[in-house]
């Protein structure tokens, strides 16, 4: 591609995710301070505050901060311990979603990711459009706020959807990089952490600006060889690194919503099967196969529970979701006495076609 046709990046970073999460499982938490808690294990109150949702935030209650101190600057809030089966299930929902919209996709960590989506718009203000009617549909199937970053590569769209929070959108064209930059901390630049920044404070530097006027020799004397350069460049906004999905992130996976409360086995196997059809029309399109098959349980007092399956080989028919999956859920029902509010299917390790790894090492 020329390069005077610029990339189109969007990045999608989830708001206050985990207690985001919390809310929607718990609607009675909404509008009250929700904390939500790494507990050590030694007992009592030790351990840190993993995230906050905004309310318990306007207390300094935030993440990293013990748990005892977040008890005092807040007594009244409502505290939580870690549910990961319930952030990684609505995780996997979201990158559902954003995976369909783009070129290549890049999950970031659980609560966010890359995608390139240049070709899929024509220009900046199309990527605009999208990305709010990305955001429309996470809120809607979701039932989470977001915030998003537009911009021709990947620092700059991850640093835009962190610019404006929560449920923000922020759209940076190619000629308006340097000024976006210029006001902002050098520790907003996505890389530069908190021993960096202090050691460019004391050179004077403040800002992204300031650090872009830096000579690059100085930079490089300060900070060695590739630091310096990337340093340099950052601070323009120049990054060509690519959109390309992590080795072995990629889960393919269809949640919903029963009907009615149930624990009747065939109801629920009648809701699997449909489901892992779908599963299986996905990675039909895209000649994967999977090593791994998942079964998601939503019981009605909300707890996520899954039950996973590790296949000998890998497989690429639909019998061998099915299959599985009914084992999985016949199991899960014999053990757990629960009535089920949300089922859902998954497959991961995922493999391409010729078997090797879908990105990269073969
Ligand atoms: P945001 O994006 O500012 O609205 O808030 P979060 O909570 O989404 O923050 P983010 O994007 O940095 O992190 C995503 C999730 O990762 C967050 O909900 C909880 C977890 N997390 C973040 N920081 C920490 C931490 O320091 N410790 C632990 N255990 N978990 C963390
Ligand atoms: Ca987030
Ligand atoms: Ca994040």
């Amino acid at each position: 591609m020329p390069n005077n046709n610029p990339r189109i990046i969007l990045h999608v970073d989830m708001d206050y995710f985990f207690a985001q999460c919390e809310e929607r499982e718990h609607p009675e938490l909404k509008g009250k301070p929700v904390v939500i808690c790494v507990y050590s294990g030694r007992g009592g109150d030790s351990g840190a505050v993993s995230t906050s949702n905004y309310e318990a935030r306007k207390f300094g209650i935030k993440a990293g901060i013990p748990i005892s101190r977040a008890k005092k600057l807040n007594p009244d809030a409502i505290f939580l311990p870690v549910n990961m089966e319930l952030y990684r299930g609505i995780s996997d929902e979201v990158m559902e979603i954003l995976r369909g919209y783009c070129v290549s996709f890049e999950q970031e960590s659980v609560d966010e990711a890359f995608c390139d989506i240049t070709g899929r718009v024509s220009d900046f203000d199309e990527a605009k459009l999208l990305a709010m009617r990305i955001k429309e549909e996470i809120r809607q199937k979701v039932g989470l706020t977001c915030s998003a970053g537009v911009a021709p590569n990947k620092l700059i769209a991850k640093i835009s959807s962190d610019f404006r929070k929560p449920d923000g959108l922020t759209v940076v064209k190619p000629d308006e990089i340097l000024q976006f930059l210029a006001p902002l901390k050098i520790t907003d630049l996505t890389g530069v952490g908190k021993k960096t920044g202090e050691r460019l404070n004391e050179l004077g530097v403040k800002t992204i600006g300031e650090l872009s006027k830096l000579p690059a020799e100085e930079l490089i004397r300060e900070f060695g060889q590739a630091k310096g350069i990337w340093l340099k460049q950052a601070s323009q906004g120049i990054d060509d690194s690519p959109v390309v999905e992590r080795e072995g992130t990629e889960q393919i996976g269809r949640m919903t919503t029963l009907k009615e409360d149930t624990r009747d086995l065939n109801v629920i196997l009648d809701v699997i099967d449909e489901l892992s059809e779908d599963v299986f029309r996905k990675l039909e399109a895209r000649k994967l196969a999977f090593r791994s098959v998942t079964f998601v349980a939503i019981s009605t007092d909300f707890k996520t529970r899954t039950k996973t399956h590790m296949l000998e080989a890998p497989a690429k028919d639909s019998a061998a979701i099915k299959e599985n999956v009914h084992r999985l859920a016949k199991l899960f029902l014999t053990e757990h006495p629960v009535t089920l509010r949300r089922v859902g299917v998954r497959v991961a390790n995922l493999t391409g076609e010729k078997g090797q790894k879908t990105l990269g090492e073969f």
